[in-house]
């Protein structure tokens, strides 16, 4: 079937949801949008796994767009867990009335940027041709799972679930033996779930992760009462604030405070959960090591106290890398899971897993372990994996993974040069990972469709990034990130979690508020560094 429209709009995640409520309700343009899933949801209608739930919490990790969205949703928990998250995205498609313009089990999968009439085709696993003068991928970050390293898989007599996409209907694991691959964010929320549904539990720890205590609880009415008081003011302090979240500011440095100090912010942040151990207590913990020494140290401290054999604590330090330099787990009775009979910790890192049998997993130096039931935790291919899955063809014939072959470039992650009129929502080197999502999505969005009416009043035909916009956005990305701990560790933040694929900084390192800054510069400067041409047609 082929639709000629003003926008395509990809995804029905966050960023999906409200372009197209504002390309369509406030903008009024035409608008196909395109969903992979049968239904609205993106990340949280893929990842429902035991243990699922949003680390930020929730009267912040939600859309801010509208106050009266925000007056009558009320969340139940501190941070809510998955299946909340999507009622929540399920009223915000009712409430909108989103859901008429979405094709959904409908996946991109080539997208073909034509000179001559300045628009896109935009092709999908379900045979459409939509023809679009405007595309906006909300594709997400964290969607396409990475390839197992290990071979097998396709042998194993039991079931395979992947932590992206459990199934819909909850194994049963009960009496079962579960090996569980990954101790990321992830694996860390499920494998406690797991553990007390299964009938015995092997995990597979490549790089033990440093986790701190999430401390959901029920939402405190009175708390609730007070954001919803001055929502719009809690929602501009959290833009100011380094992770879209109003925490209490930190001390400026862990190595100028006495030990009783450090140890009474540590403490205080630990019992309060959440990400303010890392944000709220001091300054220089992501940009000094002797700073994040003593977090790490702290931390492993903290590890060792709750679990009893201590050869297995050991197992738990991480010792190669520093304290968030890889995305900061939130945990709930993880360690405590390691102190259960049933459940048996594997280090895999020097002895790596080779294959998976048909009886279960075997290790490199021929050790196996007989299983049930495998659950894979083992990431994603993140921030370039949805757009280079897309088959993107841009001017001239040229391929987005030619152009992002030794690594994505962008111009405030928004667009790439030779791809005109392509929005890419929080794409690669936007403020992203470390800017609480609903509020860097919203940002993101807003900036895409402000751009798209400057261009519709402005009699603009095509936009994209100059070449040397987009080369000194690189050199700003680059010169933040190097004044940090972040690129000395290999994590999906540097696409160095995936064999093969280039380690770059693949986003933003910086407070929220500067990147803001910095986009708004470029808007009030006339759309800086973006060139324009000027249309024989319009919308
Ligand atoms: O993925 P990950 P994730 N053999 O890449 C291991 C978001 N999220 O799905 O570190 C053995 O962090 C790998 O080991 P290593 C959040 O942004 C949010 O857990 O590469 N192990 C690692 O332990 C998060 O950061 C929430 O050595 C292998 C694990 O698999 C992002 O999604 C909840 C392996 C992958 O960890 C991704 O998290 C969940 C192999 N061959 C996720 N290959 C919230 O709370 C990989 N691993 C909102």
């Amino acid at each position: 079937m082929h639709q000629d429209t003003d926008v395509v709009v990809i995804g029905a995640g966050f960023s999906g949801l409200y372009a197209l409520h504002t390309l369509r309700d406030r903008m009024g343009l035409d608008v196909v949008a395109c969903e992979a899933a049968p239904d609205v949801g993106g990340t949280w209608y893929w990842n429902r796994y035991p243990g699922a739930r949003c680390d930020i919490e929730s009267i912040h990790y939600s859309y801010s767009f509208d106050e009266q969205l925000q007056q009558e949703w009320t969340w139940s928990e501190r941070y809510a867990a998955q299946p909340e998250i999507l009622a929540y995205l399920n009223h915000v498609a009712d409430r909108y009335d989103l859901r008429r313009g979405y094709r959904f089990g409908t996946r991109v999968t080539s997208m073909v940027w034509d000179d001559d009439t300045d628009r896109w085709t935009v092709g999908t696993d379900t045979g459409d041709a939509i023809t679009a003068r405007f595309v906006i991928s909300g594709g997400g970050n964290v969607s396409i799972p990475k390839q197992p390293e290990f071979s097998g898989l396709e042998t194993f007599a039991g079931p395979v679930y992947a932590t992206h996409a459990w199934p819909h209907e909850d194994p049963d694991l009960a009496g079962k033996r579960v090996g569980v691959i990954g101790t990321g964010a992830s694996g860390i929320q499920a494998i406690p779930k797991i553990a007390e549904r299964c009938g015995h539990l092997t995990v597979f720890q490549r790089t033990p992760n440093f986790a701190t205590p999430l401390r959901n609880r029920p939402a405190d009415p009175d708390e609730v009462a007070a954001v919803k008081k001055d929502y719009p003011e809690v929602r501009a302090a959290s833009r100011n604030s380094f992770l879209g979240v109003p925490y209490p500011a930190p001390a400026p440095s862990a190595l100028e405070a006495s030990p009783e100090e450090r140890r009474r912010r540590y403490d205080e942040q630990w019992d309060n959960g959440g990400f303010g151990i890392m944000l709220a207590t001091f300054g220089d913990l992501l940009f000094d090591k002797d700073a994040n020494d003593t977090i790490a140290e702290y931390t492993r401290e903290r590890i060792r106290e709750r679990v009893t054999d201590p050869a297995v604590a050991e197992l738990l330090c991480p010792d190669d890398h520093a304290f968030g330099t890889k995305r900061l787990p939130m945990e709930t009775e993880y360690y405590e899971t390691y102190n259960r009979d049933d459940v048996e910790l594997v280090p895999v890192k020097r002895n790596p897993i080779e294959e998976v049998t048909a009886t279960g997993v075997r290790l490199a130096d021929g050790t196996s372990y007989e299983l049930d039931v495998l659950v894979l935790a083992t990431g994603f291919d993140a921030f370039t994996g949805a757009l280079t899955r897309m088959g993107i063809v841009g001017r001239g014939g040229v391929s987005l993974n030619d152009v992002w072959a030794a690594g994505p470039v962008s111009y405030l992650g928004l667009m790439t040069h030779g791809f005109p009129n392509l929005f890419t929502i929080t794409g690669p080197g936007a403020a992203v990972a470390l800017y609480n999502n609903p509020l860097a999505i919203e940002d993101h969005v807003e900036l895409a469709t402000r751009a798209i009416g400057y261009m519709i009043e402005n009699g603009h035909r095509t936009m994209e990034p100059e070449d040397a916009a987009q080369a000194a956005w690189r050199e700003e990305l680059n010169a933040r990130a190097h004044a940090t701990l972040f690129p000395q560790t290999d994590s999906w933040y540097m696409g160095a979690n995936i064999p093969g694929k280039p380690k770059v900084v693949m986003m933003y390192v910086g407070a929220a508020a500067e990147y803001r800054a910095s986009c708004a510069e470029v808007v009030d400067d006339g759309w800086r560094g973006f060139a324009f041409e000027h249309a024989k047609a319009s919308v």
